[in-house]
């Protein structure tokens, strides 16, 4: 089971003294988001990792990008993101390095790639202050079907169970929230509630950004290439976004689980306001989290920050509604 689980320093957007410092690379990832959402096809399956698992009748999920940002080592070291963490990693004086995914140099690839997506998107939102850093992570130290944020030196750990976690943008932007978090809130994390919070906002996460370039595949259906280990639901999904979980009569005390009634009303807000309105005011709103915020807690400072962003009475009210349909109470 991907788990998923969470419970610098070098400073990002240095400001550019010569243009030589900064680089560009072309790489192969999976485009959009994973193998299967590339493909359109739930019949994949990770065959041990194989390279010939994703072609299909001389079809194949891979397109080159353009890495961004890269700090011109040869090695996967940009301004948002570096794979340093990771034991073995790829390196190329000219940037241009192709690998298929049996070689963990895709991996790094794709986490450099989405996790680099991801903050230029928080940036093009207009926020400067949310995980703006060089993400650290690595792709090979974690041989489980597992994946975490460690809060103790804000790094990701993709697991290469199943397959690589990495392989999915789903999973790698789901970690990437647990950093978000960490970094919007101090100590972030320290009760059932809050960590459920912090489980539905990075699935939800996932889920608005890969929604951006899937076409409507299969939006509401996370991690779907990932989950071909171990889900035995059709498709097969990591978890959902579209679930009907009520607060509180659908608590269980397992943080993944009880994510899903936060990330089901976060996708119903996304719906009723849009993704952009929707993506700022839940970035917004984690500013007046504590660390051990409530659901409750939650739902009212994201009604609270919807007002002071200035979205207009029905917005408020819609998203009101959303989170009162939960079961979650909020007092204005
Ligand atoms: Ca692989
Ligand atoms: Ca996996
Ligand atoms: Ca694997
Ligand atoms: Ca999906
Ligand atoms: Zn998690």
């Amino acid at each position: 089971m991907a788990d998923l689980c969470a419970c610098a320093d070098r400073k990002g957007l240095a400001p550019a003294r010569d243009l030589n410092r900064y680089a560009t690379g072309t790489r192969k990832v999976f485009y959009p988001v994973n193998a299967v959402v590339a493909m359109k096809d739930n019949s994949l399956r990770d065959q041990n990792d194989a390279a010939s698992a994703v072609v299909v009748q001389g079809k194949n999920p891979y397109q080159s990008v353009t890495l961004d940002r890269l700090d011109g080592s040869g090695f996967l070291d940009g301004t948002y993101a570096s794979s340093s963490a990771s034991k073995l990693r790829v390196f190329s004086a000219s940037q241009t390095f192709v690998f298929d995914r049996s070689s963990d140099g895709f991996s790094e690839t794709m986490a450099y790639y989405y996790l680099d997506y991801a903050q230029r998107y928080i940036q093009l939102l207009g926020f400067t202050n949310v995980n703006n850093r060089q993400q650290v992570f690595s792709v090979d130290r974690s041989k489980q079907d597992n994946s975490f944020y460690r809060s103790t030196k804000k790094t990701i750990t993709y697991g290469t169970g199943g397959v690589d976690d990495a392989e999915d943008a789903d999973v790698i932007w789901h970690e990437y929230g647990h950093a978000i978090l960490d970094d919007q809130v101090a100590d972030y994390g320290t009760t059932s509630e809050a960590n459920s919070i912090g489980e539905g906002f990075g699935d939800y996460w996932a889920g608005t950004l890969g929604a951006q370039l899937s076409g409507g595949f299969q939006d509401a259906c996370l991690a779907e290439w990932d989950a071909t280990s171990y889900s035995s639901t059709v498709p097969p999904c990591l978890r959902r976004l579209d679930g009907t979980k009520h607060y509180p009569e659908s608590v269980v005390g397992e943080v993944h689980d009880d994510g899903e009634m936060w990330s089901a009303a976060l996708w119903q807000i996304r719906a009723a306001i849009g993704a952009t309105k929707a993506d700022t005011v839940i970035l917004q709103h984690h500013f007046d989290l504590t660390h051990d915020t409530s659901f409750d807690q939650a739902a009212n400072a994201l009604v609270t920050a919807a007002i002071n962003l200035g979205y207009s009475a029905s917005e408020v009210s819609a998203i009101l509604t959303i989170l009162q349909n939960r079961g979650l109470t909020v007092a204005l």
